[in-house]
């Protein structure tokens, strides 16, 4: 499964509550890179640089990392991908590396939420975490790269059919019951892109 959202939708914070409900491992590239950052790893260094202005990592490295990350056991019994793919290239990408190690993405799940809301989410949590990519100026270029590039992926998986589509406003609790209700549903969203 895939969990595709603007930055303050929700991602994180569900893809942990979504994995300890269903028993899958649930991967963050956002967490992945910040591990990095904190050990000062080469990779970390070169992240930083574009975590902290709010754009991409380059997908060089991203698809690298997600591909290692894919290797290895605990991704056997199936698993929840978190902020990853974000551009076009990455689907693509991730496509090669599912059908080489004979997989497929069953469900992709799209968190949505209103801009001022996202905004509002982050603010406060910059608050209390301090993580360096919390403040307007970078949340708004963050928002507009989902605008500009990840409404395109969520256009492809809508295509493919497999797409929920899952309101994210409302308490935390609640959204994780609409998730898992959008999981268990048979219908699929068929939508050409849109939030
Ligand atoms: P991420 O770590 O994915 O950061 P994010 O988009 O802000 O989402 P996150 O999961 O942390 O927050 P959430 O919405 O759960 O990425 C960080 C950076 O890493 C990117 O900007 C980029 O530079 C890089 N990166 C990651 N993946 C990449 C990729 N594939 N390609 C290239 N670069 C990549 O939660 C936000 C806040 O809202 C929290 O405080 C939470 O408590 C709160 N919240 C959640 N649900 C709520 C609810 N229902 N009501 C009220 N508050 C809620």
């Amino acid at each position: 499964m895939l969990m595709i959202g603007p930055p303050g939708s929700g991602k994180g914070t569900q893809a942990e509550r979504l994995s300890e409900r269903l028993g899958v491992v649930a991967i963050s590239t956002g967490d992945i890179f910040r591990a990095h950052v904190k050990g000062g790893t080469p990779l970390g260094i070169e992240a930083k640089r574009y975590m902290d202005a709010g754009d991409f990592v380059p997908d060089t490295i991203t698809n690298e990392m997600v591909r290692s990350r894919l290797c290895q056991d605990d991704v056997e019994d199936g698993f929840l991908l978190d902020g990853y793919p974000r551009t076009t290239a990455q689907v693509d990408y991730l496509d090669q590396v599912l059908a080489r190690g004979g997989q497929q993405l069953d469900v992709v799940l799209q968190l949505t939420a209103d801009d001022d809301e996202l905004v509002h989410r982050l603010l406060g949590r910059a608050k209390e975490t301090g993580r360096s990519d919390d403040n307007e100026a970078v949340i708004r270029h963050r928002l507009d790269l989902y605008h500009e590039q990840t409404e395109a992926v969520v256009a492809k998986y809508a295509e493919r059919g497999i797409l929920r589509k899952v309101d994210g406003h409302g308490g935390i609790e609640d959204v994780t019951d609409k998730l898992m209700g959008a999981i268990e549903s048979p219908s699929r969203v068929s939508i050409a892109g849109g939030r």
